[in-house]
């Protein structure tokens, strides 16, 4: 058996974190809590750029942008989604997943899933930082982990 190391960050790589407005008070922790991870590793406050969009609906496209770009090690998004009493939240996450998978595939670039899915805002607050962790910081832990696995994959 051959397992694959994980290379460190290259000094150049740089990440691009698409986060939506929705639900500031936690899309605000999960963006801190992927930044701090990503300096913590090593990766310069400069290397790291931030994107706002008005809502999760709209984190595709920028995600689209920075990964096409060629410029970018990563891409990260952040969002959150409280379900309501209709049915918003089924189409805002369905196609939201269903994009972020696609302009990873299509770009070859990572591009994580950083989309709170929850019932309610106790629940979004726990993933943001509360008894659940913070899965923006766990956003940026699989992007590390993923940039470095590619540097050791053979190219397409
Ligand atoms: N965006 C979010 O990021 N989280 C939400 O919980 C959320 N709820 C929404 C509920 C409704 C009924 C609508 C119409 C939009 C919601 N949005 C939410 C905003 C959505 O992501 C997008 O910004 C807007 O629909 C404009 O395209």
């Amino acid at each position: 058996m051959n397992e694959l190391p994980i290379a460190p960050p290259d000094p150049a790589d740089r990440f691009a974190i698409v986060v939506a407005q929705w639900n500031r008070g936690v899309t605000g922790r999960l963006l801190d809590g992927a930044v701090a991870t990503l300096e913590k590793a090593g990766v310069p406050s400069d290397a790291i750029d931030v994107a706002w969009v008005p809502g999760s609906w709209e984190l595709s496209l920028p995600a689209q942008r920075f990964a096409a770009s060629g410029k970018y090690a990563a891409v990260i998004c952040l969002g959150t989604v409280i379900r309501g009493e209709t049915t918003h939240d089924q189409h805002i996450n369905r196609a939201v997943s269903l994009a972020i998978s696609e302009i990873g595939l299509d770009t070859g670039v990572p591009v994580l899933f950083g989309l709170l899915t929850c019932e309610n805002m106790d629940q979004a607050l726990a993933r943001a930082g509360g008894p659940v962790g913070n899965k923006g910081s766990e956003c940026a832990e699989a992007a590390l982990q993923m940039v470095g696995l590619l540097r050791n994959l053979p190219s397409a």
